[in-house]
């Protein structure tokens, strides 16, 4: 086995492949750039290299600086995880060339699965079913109408150089071919700078079922089973799970020899994954092939019983694979749940801050935790939103799918907006209970899973007051205890008053909506008026140094956790989570602005679409602009009903954070 293993990447694979070498005696290497300095996967490895600056094309995709770095520590193996350079023929051949052990399959079987035409030729030539079409030998536009009309309507156009959906366009009938065809070369030569394409029959509700194919330096080839990854947010997967519902053993025993024959025909070496369309009449067609160990394996680690990674190493070890087809087994039920630092309330941009609470259920037979950072760490802007992937395990699906909705309520996460309540909410709808899942399941449920964030109940506000209150209450102790006087009445917390009722206004920031509590102060608690509610509530509780709340409101006993950062207070009780802002009276004399007439880049990126009309009145919501920034596409919208006055960039220009996009004029906002 290796004398040393360089990770070359960083996050929550970096540390999971450190987990598997410190297991097997292997001294493991870390690389980090600027932004990664006091990371996690640095403190859990046994060295640490830096490679650069933070922007990854200056570090994590610097090919010279991780081989320096592999060439400095004496490793003798580098691991690319997955992302960065894992699927990036040249890296690999450069390590060949040095010497040095590449994690992953042969260079050729990366560079023919990269071309999504060629991936396809390959594969149908070896058998492996693949969605009728056209390869596009003859890029004419008028060649590829012609093969769009053989193929029949609806038709869908994808990018032969692409992948995840950057470059698609379904294609409903044939007048709309033309238009659709220069759209998707424009958005393909853009986003891959090959324009060229392949045209495939229209799958309506298709559900993505993906096999782990493992092969050896022997020739033993292997597939461990399937992994549904339907559930996905522009083609980003969210829930993953393993086996695939609804998929019996004839169809899983038809899909794995499928997968298993497209191994063979590109010699494939090591860890990789076939993708496949799965139709309602359980047709399957290849999609594509990864050659890299995927983001979702630990759901076929857990219902398999194998450390993949530990395959891996020995394979490129010259090792035979440790078991044979028929020594596999499914045992059980896996999901995975990714956590992403995203924002909700801004269509799910990447979002960053300091993860000023963290907290996750406790691992275990049936919970694991894969986590890239710590509570205290900040989550930047600079690599993929990745959080922590939680994956659970149990005996058949309901029950691991009970395990995913307490394992979900578990986690806590303030100081930076994430996904969590969309993983909760896709894990609680009776759709994916009963394991009603396709392609297309977030945007069918889309009310289900996306309601507008109301305003803080009665509950999470009476919460609030109180770690307000006790906070308070503790500082004013402290600060009495540490003072020459310390029964100053200035250092009484309870709210007393000259000829009047000892009371107090708290005021919050809910969402945008100014939230005013009227506190009595009464022995042993308080007593809040509370907006909208009848009567006054009783309230009064203890809180611990952790945060941690027990609450008495009305005789009934609550646990919460609040979370405090800065004047925000995050409460998370009962898998729940609400943000309120603090307002001190003061600031509340210069009222805060709706939305304003000047819609700026929220992050660093590139023009790619302007849907924005100057002049044209628009509605909430509508999207205006599309940016590029981190591989992923970032709508610019419309904060309110109103009209776009001024478009200050054009397509392709690249835009700083911060940088005003446009000009837009609110409805009614006489400043226009
Ligand atoms: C398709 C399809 C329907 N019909 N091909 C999306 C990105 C790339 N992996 C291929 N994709 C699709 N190809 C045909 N002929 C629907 C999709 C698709 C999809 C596939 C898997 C997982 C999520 C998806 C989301 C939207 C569309």
């Amino acid at each position: 086995m290796f004398p040393k293993l360089l990770i070359a990447n960083r996050g929550e694979i970096a540390c999971r492949i450190v987990r598997t070498a410190r297991r097997l005696g292997i001294p493991a290497v870390a690389v980090f750039s600027d932004a990664d300095a006091g990371a996690l996967h640095v403190d859990m490895a046994d060295e640490g290299r830096w490679i650069g600056a933070a922007d990854a094309v200056d570090s994590y995709l610097n090919v010279e600086a991780v081989l320096a770095a592999a060439e400095a520590s004496g490793a003798a193996a580098v691991h690319p995880g997955y992302g960065f350079l894992s699927e990036n023929a040249a890296f690999a051949a450069a390590c060949q060339d040095r010497g040095i052990v590449f994690i992953g399959p042969p260079v050729e079987a990366i560079r023919a699965m990269g071309d999504k035409t060629a991936a396809k030729r390959i594969m149908a030539e070896a058998g492996v079913p693949t969605v009728p079409g056209s390869l596009g030998e003859d890029q004419d536009a008028d060649r590829l109408a012609a093969d769009a009309d053989d193929i029949g309507y609806p038709v869908l156009i994808k990018a032969a150089a692409g992948g995840g959906g950057r470059g698609m366009r379904v294609v409903e009938r044939a007048g709309d071919f033309a238009e659709a065809l220069a759209s998707a070369r424009r958005e393909a030569a853009s986003a891959f700078g090959d324009d060229r394409v392949l045209l495939e029959r229209y799958l309506a509700r298709p559900r993505h079922v993906e096999i782990q194919v493992f092969a050896d330096t022997h020739g033993t080839v292997v597939h461990l089973f399937e992994r549904d990854c339907s559930v996905q947010r522009r083609h980003q997967k969210i829930i993953e799970e393993a086996p695939a519902p609804g998929v019996d053993a004839a169809l899983r025993r038809r899909m794995g020899e499928a997968a298993v024959a497209a191994a063979r025909a590109i010699g494939y070496v090591g860890a990789g994954t076939v993708e496949f369309l799965l139709d309602d009449d359980k047709s399957f067609y290849f999609m594509e092939m990864n050659t890299r160990l995927q983001v979702e394996h630990p759901v076929t680690e857990m219902i398999t019983g194998h450390d993949l990674v530990e395959w891996q190493l020995r394979v490129a070890a010259g090792e035979a694979l440790p078991c044979g087809q028929d020594d596999l087994r499914i045992d059980g039920h896996a999901f995975e749940a990714r956590l992403y630092a995203e924002d909700p309330a801004r269509d799910f941009l990447p979002a960053a801050g300091m993860l000023s609470h963290l907290r996750f259920p406790a691992e275990g037979a049936h919970v694991r935790i894969d986590a890239g950072v710590r509570q205290g760490e900040t989550v930047g802007i600079h690599y993929d939103p990745m959080i922590a992937k939680l994956i659970v395990w149990d005996g058949d699906r309901d029950a691991a799918l009970r395990r995913l909705r307490t394992a979900l309520a578990g986690v806590q996460v303030a100081g930076v907006a994430t996904n969590l309540d969309l993983l909760a909410a896709v894990a609680d709808h009776p759709a994916f209970g009963s394991g009603d899942v396709d392609t297309r399941f977030i945007e069918r449920h889309a009310a289900d899973l996306f309601p507008e964030t109301g305003p803080a109940s009665g509950q999470f506000l009476a919460l609030a007051c109180l770690a307000v209150l006790l906070r308070r209450a503790s500082e004013v102790a402290a600060a009495a205890r540490a003072s020459a006087d310390p029964w100053s009445p200035w250092h009484s917390t309870d709210g007393w008053r000259l000829n009047d009722d000892n009371h107090h206004v708290l005021t919050f920031d809910d969402g945008g909506r100014p939230v005013d509590v009227l506190v009595h102060y009464r022995r042993g608690g308080f007593q809040l008026e509370l907006p909208g509610a009848d009567g006054a509530l009783v309230a009064g509780g203890e809180m611990d140094g952790a945060g941690d709340l027990v609450a008495d409101l009305d005789g009934s006993r609550i646990t919460a956790t609040v979370a405090r950062h800065g004047d925000e207070l995050t409460i998370l009780c009962g898998g729940a989570s609400h943000r309120l802002t603090v307002v001190d009276p003061a600031a509340r004399a210069g009222e805060q602005e709706g939305p304003t007439g000047h819609l700026t880049a929220p992050m660093p990126g590139k023009v790619v679409a302007i849907t924005a009309e100057p002049g044209t009145a628009v509605d909430r919501g509508t999207t205006l602009m599309v940016l590029e920034a981190m591989k992923m596409e970032h709508a610019v919208t419309a904060p309110a009903d109103g009209t776009v006055t001024a478009v200050h960039y054009a397509v392709g220009e690249q835009v700083e954070e911060g940088a005003e996009l446009l000009a837009f004029s609110v409805d009614g906002d006489a400043a226009g």
